[in-house]
């Protein structure tokens, strides 16, 4: 927001989404670091989002896991990671190299990624290491590789701006990729003609900006977009030059979808035969159309079928790798790419080769110079952990990434990592769901200390630099990695000086025998050096050694002229079956047994992600301004069926599966798909009581790619039956044991806090001495003892340690209001404002904050438009500032504005 570059900015890229953009970070005399985004960088052109500008809030130190631990107690670095390799080699030599497993992350950096890899896969000899990707990419690995022969994402974010068609699919890229949603959205402003569709079961905020939303049932896009495949053959939009030049099997998928007339799509989606025709009709007659897509797509039991259903109707038409067309699988980490390059995943091998070709795995045996490859695929996440679970697995090493928060049958995992003979975990954070179960715990080098490179969608490289000192005893990922394998005795192959010579060895191999048969070839970026490396601009894929290295090529795109890279170098139509049985049940019927279903509660649970939260939430969960746009983990469910299973809004209920279950607020939305829930996938033991969402979803898989179907459980739905709930903030983070049900959220100047309990609250003072360590006395406080309403408020000086609000009903208190008074100072009259729960004229209440940049709440901008103030997104920007830093919110901003303006009108 406020950082002109000086002599000591550093250039790096974002830690969070896979868009990558650019950033540059100040360090300043008083310890902090100003954010700004990269104006030169590509993907953003100094552009950040939310998350991004606010990425300076969240170094602090504290929380930070700054020494190694072995059960707990502090160690030395020597000792745990002598620890390490020889549990690891016990292991081996008793039980053989598929007795351990290393599960990562697509936030490593590509050099921590590549020695891992070649660690499991060339020198322990088995290929149990899987990712987070397995959760997240899977799918569009499987099905670029069936199309294409290799994984290869053939377009670049510029075709979005020169798209006349774009086609958003599963994805909600207004708050999961911004940056790329507001270049879309610029570019529609300067080409009002260009159509936005978006496919999402959901009214998302990125749907609110679509021409056309079709509200697809859940699992319904293998029929919509096979039945669009038929139709573009019907009405002679295939280009059949290019599918007889350069495909195979049009035949066959036509075949498949054959039955697919709109009448039948629109049973199996649950979509209006006339809003499907009309996607038919404009994609059919639109060349540039770019189809974008994310978990909505990935994370199904049907997930690569999917991508090829999509896929094909590029290969149909020609649409692949021209400017303004193609499919684009939109990546989620910041280096979900990079993993997938050095194929750190268990079915893959190094350098986009292939872990099933034998002369692929003699290859790499021979540029590692490694004693042998591992000549089968390992275990993929949900496998890998059902074996730590039976015992096939007694060694696992866990790095960047929260399992038992974030993989399905989330109870299940902790409870194999509790089994489990010896487990590693290495993070940045000092308390995790997932370090609780670690018998050695090392400290990484967080985002600004670490150093190397990551890969975004578009497949450019970027340098994530460090610009602070290591912190404790915290060293780099690839480091522990290499001192272990050193460790193990196989120290001559991984000799690393820094992570600049792993990146050397990882563009060589690239390049090694390849010859153009392999797509990722980045062997023009070997040899660059120290220096060269250090400066390494943003480059994209494919960098072959040659004349003019490296440098921006003539064509960073694949495919407009074929040259796939099956040994025929033809892509290949994957005939996609049609999913048996959409996720979403048909609108309750009074006579049928699914209305009986459905009136008892049971609903399909969608997951996903809110704004201004990351996953499991161990950074922007540091920072109180992201944490105030939505502070607590929710169900959004349609009125309809909360009607049908007497929920109200802000009640508390219970989603519960065969699996396990959670507490979460409600709320109640139209956006929401009848017979379907969504909650966030964000809280955690640590931030909720029972918001781990996981723990209720179920680890059911695609067949081809083994990821889980994420957004598709069946679940119960019931009230939770508080006698209490309760509102907190509090100076000091607050004592949580005990209570049925907490969130817990960081505020300006210290915490804030939802609660609820089954039982009646007998002594309502003592709750607050529980909470806050604040003794009773001494305490203001005001009891409607009829109404079962007590507020609290104690002091420090002028300075308030801890407020509390309860009531026999959710709690109506304004949370921004009653978290400002954290930071400020008390006098006598305010402290009584306090126990009135809201603010006199002079401090009206903001509402939820819906721009976190400046902080500006819902009830401002309403207030803006009531009084004809403002009229529109950019006069809010100007007037109240909301909106015009990062612009995250402007689609909410939108939004508050014509309901307001509609609602003066009526
Ligand atoms: N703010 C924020 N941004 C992030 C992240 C974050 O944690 N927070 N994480 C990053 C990561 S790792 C990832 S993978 C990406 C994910 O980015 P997205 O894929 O955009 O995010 P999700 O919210 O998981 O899911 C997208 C949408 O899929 C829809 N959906 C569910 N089922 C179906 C279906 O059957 N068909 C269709 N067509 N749609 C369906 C959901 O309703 C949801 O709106 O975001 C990245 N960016
Ligand atoms: N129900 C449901 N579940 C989901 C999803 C969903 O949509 N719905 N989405 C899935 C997807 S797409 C993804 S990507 C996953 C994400 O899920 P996770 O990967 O489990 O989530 P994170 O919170 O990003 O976990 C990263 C961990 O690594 C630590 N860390 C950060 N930087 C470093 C570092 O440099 N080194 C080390 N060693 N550690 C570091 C962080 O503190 C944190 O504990 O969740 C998946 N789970
Ligand atoms: S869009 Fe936001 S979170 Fe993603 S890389 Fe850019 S600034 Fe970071
Ligand atoms: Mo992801």
């Amino acid at each position: 927001m406020d950082a002109a570059p000086t002599a000591t900015t550093v250039r790096t890229t974002c830690a969070y989404c896979g868009v990558g953009c650019g950033v540059l970070a100040t360090p300043r005399e008083d310890g902090s670091v100003a954010i700004a985004g990269d104006p030169e960088h590509p993907a953003n052109f100094g552009r950040l989002c939310s998350k991004g500008s606010a990425l300076g809030e969240t170094l602090q130190l504290e929380g930070r896991l700054l020494h190694p631990a072995h059960n707990g107690a502090r160690t030395d670095w020597d000792t745990a990671l002598d620890l390490v390799a020889r549990r690891f080699s016990e292991t081996i030599a008793a039980h053989g190299p598929d007795s351990v497993a290393f599960y990562v992350s697509g936030q490593l950096l590509t050099e921590d990624y590549y020695v891992a890899n070649k660690l499991m896969k060339g020198f322990i000899g088995s290929a149990n290491i899987d990712t987070n990707s397995r959760l997240c990419m899977a799918s569009s690995v499987a099905g670029h590789r069936r199309a294409f022969g290799s994984d290869t994402v053939p377009g670049t974010y510029e075709d979005l701006e020169c798209a006349d068609l774009v086609v958003i699919v599963g994805s909600n890229l207004a708050w999961c990729h911004p940056v790329i949603h507001q270049r879309l959205v610029a570019a529609k402003a300067r080409r009002p003609d260009m159509r936005v569709v978006v496919i999402d079961p959901r009214r998302t905020m990125t749907a609110d900006f679509a021409d056309l939303h079709l509200p697809i049932a859940g699992d319904g896009d293998v029929a919509l977009f096979a039945g669009l495949l038929r139709h573009l053959d019907a009405v002679g939009a295939v280009d059949e030059r290019y599918v007889a030049a350069h495909t195979g099997g049009l035949v066959d998928a036509l075949g498949a979808a054959e039955a697919l007339d709109v009448a039948r799509v629109a049973a199996d989606t649950g979509l209006d035969p006339a809003a499907i025709r009309r996607f038919y009709e404009l994609f059919a007659a639109t060349d540039r159309t770019v189809t974008v897509y994310s978990q909505g797509v990935n994370q199904s039991t049907s997930g690569t079928d999917k991508v090829n259903a999509i896929v094909n109707c590029h290969l149909a038409t020609g649409r692949i790798g021209r400017p303004g067309a193609g499919p684009f699988s939109v990546t989620g980490q910041p280096n979900a790419m990079g993993g997938r390059e050095v194929g750190g995943m268990a079915n893959m091998l190094a350098a986009h080769l292939s872990i099933e070709d034998a002369a692929h795995r003699e290859l790499v045996r021979r540029f590692w110079k490694a004693p042998a490859v591992a000549a089968r695929p390992g275990l993929k996440a949900v496998e890998m952990f059902r074996a730590v679970a039976d015992g096939r697995i007694r060694a696992i090493w866990i790095a960047g990434t929260n399992p038992v928060v974030s993989m399905p049958d989330a109870d299940a995992v902790a409870k194999a990592l509790s089994a489990c003979p010896f487990v590693v975990v290495s993070d940045v954070v000092a308390r995790t769901d997932t370090l609780k179960y670690a018998q050695v715990a090392l400290p990484a080098a967080a985002w600004g200390e670490k150093d190397g490179t990551v890969t975004n969608s578009e497949r450019r490289i970027s340098r994530q630099r460090s610009f602070l000192p290591l912190p404790g005893e915290a060293k780099p990922d690839w480091w522990m990695v290499c001192e272990v394998a050193r460790r193990m005795g196989f120290g001559a192959a991984f000799a690393y000086a820094g992570p600049g010579e792993i990146f050397d060895e990882h563009a060589r191999l690239s390049g090694f025998e390849n010859a153009g048969t392999r797509d990722f070839d980045i062997a023009g970026l070997a040899g660059l050096g120290e220096a060269g490396y250090d400066g390494l601009a943003p480059t994209q894929w494919p960098q072959p050694a040659g004349p003019g290295r490296p440098g921006p090529r003539p064509d960073t795109r694949f495919f407009a002229a074929g040259g796939f890279f099956h040994a025929d170098r033809r892509a290949r139509f994957v005939p996609t079956p049609v999913a048996a049985r959409p996720k979403t049940r048909p609108a309750p019927d009074a006579c049928s047994e699914s209305g009986a279903a459905e009136r008892q509660g049971r609903l399909v649970l969608n997951t996903g992600r809110v704004r201004d939260h990351w996953h499991t939430m161990t950074r922007t969960g540091l920072s109180a301004r992201l944490s105030a746009h939505i502070a607590e983990p929710f169900l959004e469910i349609h009125p309809g069926d909360a009607a049908r299973l007497s929920l109200a809004e802000a009640d508390l209920a219970r989603v519960a599966s065969p699996y396990g279950d959670a507490l979460l607020r409600v709320l109640v939305s139209d956006r929401q798909r009848p017979g379907t829930v969504f909650a966030p996938m964000h809280w955690t033991g640590e931030t909720a009581a029972k918001g781990r969402i996981d723990a209720v979803v179920a680890p059911r898989t695609d067949p081809v790619s083994g990821q889980p179907g994420l957004k598709a459980t069946d679940v119960e739905v019931t009230r939770f039956p508080a006698a209490w709930y309760g509102f907190a903030v509090t100076a000091h983070r607050p004592e949580t044991a005990g209570l049925d049900y907490f969130a817990l959220a960081r505020a300006d100047g210290g915490w804030r806090m939802e609660m609820a309990g089954r039982a009646e609250l007998d002594a309502p003072a003592r709750l607050l001495e529980r909470l806050a360590g604040v003794p009773a006395e001494g305490v203001l406080a005001y009891h409607d003892g009829s109404g079962g309403s007590h507020r609290f408020a104690a002091f420090e000086g002028d300075r308030l340690v801890a407020a509390l609000y309860l009531s026999r009903t959710p709690v109506a208190v304004s949370r921004v209001w009653a978290a400002g008074h954290l930071a400020q100072a008390h006098a006598g009259r305010e402290r009584f404002r306090l126990l009135a729960g809201r603010g006199g004229a002079d401090r009206p209440d903001p509402g939820a904050i819906v721009c976190s940049c400046f902080a500006v709440g819902v009830n401002e901008i309403a207030a803006a438009v009531v009084s004809g103030r403002a009229t529109s997104v950019e006069e809010i920007g100007r007037l109240l500032r909301a909106g015009s830093n990062c612009g995250s919110c402007r689609g909410e901003i939108r939004e508050i504005v014509t309901r307001v303006a509609l609602k003066d009108t009526a």
